[in-house]
């Protein structure tokens, strides 16, 4: 896609604080961090949204998951945990048109995520 902040992130048009990159998924650190551990997964192929995915993509989040494990491990937040969060759409607030889930961590998180 064009005009995506994070396709342009996956050909390094934008420079970005990668911490994970293999062929189908990248991970980088989020501009605007809200915990000390704010780490945006995003699958390289462009899907717009968690309402835009299709069967074929299973396997694919299936990686998903198992990167955002390994990465947990690498930022050593898998003992104390964490939160993954995808916003999808106008009312989740989604700001950005490309699929990702955040990684959150590194502090004990509120419980208010519906605010
Ligand atoms: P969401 O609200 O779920 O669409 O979150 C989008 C996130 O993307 C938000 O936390 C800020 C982050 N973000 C937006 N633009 C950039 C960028 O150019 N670089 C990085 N690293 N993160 C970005």
């Amino acid at each position: 896609m064009e005009d995506c902040i994070f396709c342009k992130i996956i050909k390094k048009e934008i420079s970005s604080n990668i911490v994970y990159e293999d062929s189908d998924i990248i991970a980088f650190r989020d501009i605007n961090p809200l915990a000390p551990v704010h780490i945006l997964v995003i699958p390289k192929k462009h899907i717009s949204s968690l309402i835009d995915l299709e069967e074929k993509d299973e396997l694919l989040i299936g990686k998903i998951y198992t990167v955002i494990n390994k990465i947990a491990k690498q930022e050593k937040i898998n003992e104390n945990g964490f939160r993954i969060v995808v916003n999808c759409g106008k009312d989740g607030g989604q700001e950005v048109q490309h699929l990702h889930f955040h990684i959150l961590g590194g502090k004990k998180l509120g419980t208010k995520i519906c605010e």
